[in-house]
């Protein structure tokens, strides 16, 4: 087997992401079975690449070693939720934090103190405990969970860091910074008329 950048600690990333996925997915068909809404319409994951990876320790101002991929930077396991609602974004985060085995290590809400650029996003960093044929490994996994809107939003700002022969950058920034701003009222907006849907 090729070994990359991550040697057998591979292992361990992918082990943490399925197992948390699997965890999410019992939740939602115990919401299904009951009746219940399911607050999550998909699921993304992904163990960062190792360019991006190595870029980050090298931004971050750490050397670039697998120890410190593992140990100081805590997306290398990555798990994006993407929900309909504002209201379902924190009922997500509120699923998540009720796992007693998880160690909570990290919390952003980027919705309620949206960055300067306009990028909105609830981020946990959680230690889980990967339990491999009773050997217990602490392993990092990053979890994002943002509306549909604000997914939509990121993903094209997100493409600005990888061109860097944009012409009228500040136009740019400004627009999705607009668009960003009409994308929050927007996510507000439906919210509410779904709850007046609701209680008619
Ligand atoms: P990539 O390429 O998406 O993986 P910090 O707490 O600030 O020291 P960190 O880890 O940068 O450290 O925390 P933060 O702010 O929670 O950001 C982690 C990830 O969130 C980023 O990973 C992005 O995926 C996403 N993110 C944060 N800010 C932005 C933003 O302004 N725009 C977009 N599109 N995504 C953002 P990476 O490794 O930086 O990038």
């Amino acid at each position: 087997m090729e070994q990359g950048f991550y040697k057998d600690s591979i292992v361990l990333l992918e082990g943490v992401i399925e197992e948390i996925v699997a965890r999410l997915n019992v939740i939602r068909q115990y919401k299904k079975v009951h009746n219940d809404r399911d607050p999550i319409e998909y699921i993304f994951s992904r163990v960062k690449s190792e360019d991006s990876m190595k870029e980050k320790l090298k931004r971050k101002g750490f050397e670039v070693t697998l120890e410190n991929a593992l140990t100081k930077i805590y997306d290398a396991a990555g798990i994006r939720i993407i929900c309909s609602y504002i209201d379902d974004v924190y009922s997500v985060v509120e699923m998540l934090k009720k796992y007693s085995d998880l160690k909570l290590i990290k919390e952003k809400d980027y919705i309620k103190n949206p960055k300067e650029n306009g990028y909105r996003s609830y981020h946990l960093v959680f230690e889980v405990p990967l339990d491999i044929a009773g050997e217990i490994h602490p392993v990092f996994i990053e979890i994002q969970i943002r509306t549909i809107a604000m997914d939509f939003w990121s993903n094209l700002e997100h493409q600005m860091k990888y061109k860097h022969d944009i012409k009228n950058p500040e136009l740019i920034v400004s627009e999705l910074k607009q668009c960003a701003d009409e994308i929050a009222t927007t996510d507000i907006k439906m919210q509410a008329i779904r709850k007046m849907i609701n209680n008619s």
